[in-house]
C-alpha cells in the first residue's frame, strides 16, 4: 500500500466541497491505489464549523477504502501541515453593493494569510491549485506570500473553461470529447477569457477546418463559453458546483498523474512567453508528466487572438495592481 497523500481543501463545507471531497476520497483524482488524508478548512463561524461536521459524517458513512484520515480546522496552519496538494477553494463571495475592488481586497486577505501559511507549513513540492475566484489573482497572491515555495507549483483552475469549451466543440462538429486536442483557453478565468480553437485537432485532422465556421466561432462559441458560469446561475439559482469539482479534480490528476501528451490548460505564472509579463497567472496550453507541466510554446498568435489574449491580459494586470500595495 502506497504511504498516503495529504489533501488540503479550504471552503470544505461550501457547494464545491460537497461535490469535491467525495471524489478524491474515492480515488478518482489521484488514483484508486493511493490513500489520502484530508485536511478540510473552514472559517471559524459555529454555522460552517457545523455544516463541516455533517460532511465529515458522510464521509465517514460512505467507508472509503482509500480515505485513510481527516482533520478538520479553522486554521490554515493545520490544514497546510505537511499538505502535499493544497485546493483552495473558500473565497469571500461578492456580497449585495460589494464592488469588485472590495471582492479583491476581502479576498487578498485570505490569500495572503493562506499563502504564507502554506510556506510556513506545506511540503516543499506542494502543488497548489486556486479555485475560489479572482481564481487567477488569488493564486498570484497566494504566490507571492509563499516566497520559500516554488512560484511553479502556484496555479489557477481555468479547466472548467476547457472542459466547457471542449464540450460545445464536440456538439458543434459532431465529434466525441475524447477524439479532439490541442485546445487553448488563454488567460483569465472570467468573462474575458480567450478560447482558442485554432490548433485543435480530431483524430489528428484540423478541427477548425472541420467546423468551417468563424461567424459562429466569433458570435456563438466564444460568447456561450464566456459566459457560461452566468448561463448555470441562471438556470440553477445557484453557481457551477458539480462541474467545477469535476474539473479540479481533472485538473490535478492530470499535474500528478500526467496527460499522455495531450493539451489541457492550467493556469500558471507566466515565464515571459506570448508576451504575457512574467509572474502573471495566466491560462495557457501544458501537457503533464511525472508530476510537472510543460508550456505548449511557439504557437502563432495571429491578429485576432492577440486583441482578446490583451484583453484578458489587462483585466489581470489590474486586479494586479489593486491588491499590489498589499503585497510588499
Ligand atoms: P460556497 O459559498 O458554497 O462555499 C465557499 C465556502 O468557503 C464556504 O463554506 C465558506 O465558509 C468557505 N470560506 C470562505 N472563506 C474561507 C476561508 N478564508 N478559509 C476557509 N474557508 C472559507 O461557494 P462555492 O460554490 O463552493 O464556490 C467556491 C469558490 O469557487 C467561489 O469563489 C466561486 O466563485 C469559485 N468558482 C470558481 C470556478 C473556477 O472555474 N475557477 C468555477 C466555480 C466557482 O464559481
Amino acid at each position: 500500500m502506497k504511504a498516503p497523500v495529504r489533501v488540503a481543501v479550504t471552503g470544505a463545507a461550501g457547494q464545491i466541497g460537497y461535490s469535491l471531497l467525495f471524489r478524491i476520497a474515492s480515488g478518482e483524482m489521484l488514483g484508486k491505489d493511493q490513500p489520502v488524508i484530508l485536511q478540510l478548512l473552514e472559517v471559524a463561524h459555529e454555522k460552517a464549523q457545523q455544516a463541516l461536521k455533517g460532511v465529515i459524517m458522510e464521509l465517514d458513512d460512505c467507508a472509503f477504502p482509500l480515505l485513510a484520515g481527516v482533520v478538520a480546522t479553522d486554521d490554515p496552519m493545520v490544514a497546510f501541515k505537511d499538505a502535499d496538494i493544497a485546493l483552495l477553494v473558500g473565497a469571500r463571495p461578492r456580497g449585495p453593493g460589494m464592488e469588485r475592488k472590495d471582492l479583491l481586497q476581502e479576498n487578498a486577505k485570505i490569500f495572503t494569510v493562506q499563502g504564507a501559511a502554506l510556506n510556513a507549513v506545506a511540503s516543499r513540492n506542494v502543488k497548489v491549485l486556486v479555485v475560489g475566484n479572482p481564481a487567477n489573482t488569488n493564486a498570484y497572491i497566494a504566490m507571492k506570500s509563499a516566497p520559500d515555495l516554488p512560484s511553479k507549483n502556484f496555479t489557477a483552475m481555468l479547466r472548467l473553461d476547457h472542459n466547457r469549451a471542449l464540450s460545445q466543440l464536440a456538439a458543434k462538429s459532431g465529434k466525441a470529447v475524447s477524439s479532439i486536442d490541442k485546445l487553448v483557453v488563454w488567460g483569465n478565468h472570467s468573462p474575458t477569457m480567450y478560447p482558442d480553437y485554432r490548433f485543435a485537432t480530431v483524430g489528428g485532422d484540423s478541427l477548425k477546418a472541420l467546423i468551417n465556421d468563424e461567424e459562429w466561432n466569433r458570435t456563438t462559441f466564444l460568447p456561450t463559453v464566456g459566459k457560461r458560469g452566468a448561463a448555470i446561475i441562471e438556470a440553477r439559482g445557484l453557481s457551477s458546483a458539480a462541474s467545477a469539482a469535476n474539473a479540479a479534480v481533472d485538473h490535478i490528476r492530470d499535474w500528478v498523474l500526467g496527460t499522455n501528451g495531450k493539451w489541457v490548460t492550467m493556469g500558471v505564472p507566466s515565464d515571459g512567453s506570448y508576451g504575457i509579463p512574467e509572474g502573471v497567472i495566466y491560462g495557457v496550453p501544458v501537457t503533464c508528466e511525472n508530476g510537472e507541466y510543460t508550456r505548449i510554446t511557439g504557437l502563432e498568435i495571429d491578429e485576432f487572438s492577440r486583441e482578446r489574449m490583451n484583453f484578458t491580459l489587462a483585466e489581470l494586470e489590474e486586479e494586479r495592481a489593486g491588491v499590489a500595495h498589499l503585497l510588499g
